[in-house]
C-alpha cells in the first residue's frame, strides 16, 4: 500500500515537471514568435459587452482587461514603472503629466490607420497637452456633475431644482434635506476639489493655496451629509434607490438610469446639465513606454477607432467617444437624442474645460490635503 502511494506520487511529481517544463517552453516560444496577449487597465464601467469579446475572436489576442476608478491609483502605478500593462486610459489632463515624465511610447502612426477617423477639433485640443498628438488617442469623454432620483430629490427639497443644481451638493441647506435618501461623492481628491472649487468660482485647477483653504471650508460645512464616497459602486446604488444624489460622471449617472429601466426598479434617475457648467474630461489611450505587447497595443487601439466598435462604446456607457463624425450612423437613437449625452451648443459652451490649467504636483498636495480632511472629517 505504502509502495503504492509511494509511486502514485512519483509519477504526480514527474507529470507535474514535464508540464512545468512544457509551460516554460510554450513561453519562450511565445516570446519569440510576438505574444498573443494584451493588458489594458482602463475604468470601470466604461466599455460594451462585446468590445473584447469580438477583439480575441478576431485576432485570437487573449486581453487581460483590469479596471481602476481613480486616475491617482493609475499614476502611482505608472510613475513606480513596470506596471505590465499595454495599453493604459488615464485624464487627458494627467497624461499630461505622465508624458513629461516619459512614461508613455510614441505612437507609430503608420499602425493604426484609423486614426483618421478621430474628429479633427477633438485633436486640436488634444494637441495642447499631446503636441502633434504623439502619444494620446482618445477613449471617451464626458463631464464630472449632478446625478439625481428626480422624484426622491423633489419630495426632500419640498419643491423644484434650484436654478444653480450645484446647489444640491454644495449648499448645506439642500444637502442637509437629501441625507436621509442617500448623498454620495466620488472617491478622489481630483474630482471633488476642483468641484468646490468650481462652484465657489475658482478655476477648477488652482495654483492659488487660499483657494484651497476655501474649498475645505465649504467641503466641511457639507461633510456631515455625505452617506457614501464611491467612484463606481454608486451606479447600482443610484439605479436601485439607495442613493439620490450623486456628484458622479454624465455616463456614470445615464448608465444608473438605464439600468433601473432595464430592472424596472421604478427609480427616475437623471444626470443634469449645470447652467454654471459642468467639469469636462477627456479620457485617453497611451501606451507605457515599458509596455510588454507594443504591437497588439497598436492592434487594439486600431480596432476601437472603428466607427461601429467605438458607437458601441457610447451605445453602451453614454459617453460621446472620439469619432462622432464616422460613428454617428451607428449611435443608436435614444442616445444620440439624450441631451445629457450629447449636449446642445449652448450647454457645450458653459462646460469647463482645462484650458492651459496644467495639473502639477504642488497642485495634487493641496488637493490631496483638503480631501483627507474632508473624508476624515478632520
Ligand atoms: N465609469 C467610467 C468613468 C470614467 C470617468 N473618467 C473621468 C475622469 C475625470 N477626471
Amino acid at each position: 500500500m505504502k509502495l503504492k502511494f509511494r509511486s502514485c506520487s512519483a509519477l504526480a511529481t514527474v507529470a507535474a515537471t514535464l508540464i512545468s517544463s512544457a509551460a516554460l517552453l510554450w513561453g519562450t516560444s511565445a516570446a519569440a514568435q510576438g505574444t498573443k496577449v494584451l493588458n489594458i487597465y482602463n475604468w470601470s464601467d466604461y466599455i460594451a459587452d462585446d468590445t473584447i469579446a469580438n477583439f480575441e475572436k478576431e485576432t485570437g489576442i487573449k486581453v487581460r482587461y483590469d479596471n481602476f476608478d481613480n486616475n491617482e491609483i493609475v499614476h502611482a502605478k505608472l510613475v513606480a514603472g513596470k506596471t505590465g500593462y499595454d495599453i493604459v486610459v488615464p485624464t487627458s489632463n494627467w497624461a499630461a503629466l505622465q508624458l513629461s515624465a516619459g512614461l508613455f511610447t510614441p505612437l507609430d502612426r503608420s499602425k493604426i490607420p484609423n486614426l483618421k477617423n478621430l474628429d479633427a477639433p477633438l485633436m486640436a485640443q488634444l494637441a495642447s497637452v499631446d503636441p502633434g498628438n504623439q502619444h494620446l488617442v482618445p477613449w471617451l469623454w464626458g463631464y464630472t456633475t449632478v446625478g439625481i432620483n428626480v422624484d426622491k430629490v423633489k419630495k426632500a427639497i419640498g419643491g423644484e431644482l434650484p436654478a444653480n443644481v450645484w446647489d444640491l451638493i454644495f449648499k448645506p441647506e439642500y444637502v442637509s434635506k437629501l441625507r436621509s435618501c442617500g448623498v454620495s461623492v466620488l472617491d478622489s481628491a481630483d474630482e471633488v476639489v476642483p468641484a468646490a472649487l468650481h462652484y465657489l468660482g475658482k478655476p477648477r485647477v488652482s495654483r492659488n493655496a487660499a483657494d484651497y483653504n476655501a474649498a475645505l471650508a465649504l467641503l466641511k460645512s457639507i461633510r456631515p451629509h455625505v452617506t457614501l464616497f464611491s467612484s463606481s459602486g454608486y451606479i447600482n446604488d443610484m439605479a436601485s434607490g439607495s442613493i439620490c444624489l450623486a456628484l458622479g460622471w454624465s455616463g456614470d449617472i445615464n448608465i444608473a438610469r438605464q439600468r433601473a429601466i432595464d430592472n424596472k426598479t421604478g427609480q427616475n434617475i437623471q444626470a443634469l446639465v449645470p447652467s454654471t457648467g459642468g467639469l469636462l474630461f477627456f479620457d485617453v489611450m497611451a501606451i507605457p513606454a515599458d509596455a510588454p505587447n507594443v504591437e497588439n497595443a497598436y492592434k487594439f487601439i486600431d480596432y476601437i477607432l472603428r466607427p461601429q466598435v467605438n458607437a458601441g462604446l457610447t451605445n453602451k456607457v453614454f459617453y460621446p467617444n472620439g469619432t462622432y463624425a464616422v460613428s454617428k450612423p451607428y449611435i443608436n437613437p435614444a442616445v444620440a437624442n439624450n441631451s445629457s449625452v450629447f449636449l446642445s451648443a449652448a450647454d457645450m459652451g458653459k462646460m469647463v474645460g482645462f484650458a492651459d490649467q496644467q495639473l502639477t504636483n504642488e497642485i495634487r498636495r493641496n488637493q490631496n490635503r483638503v480631501y483627507t480632511a474632508f473624508k476624515t472629517g478632520m
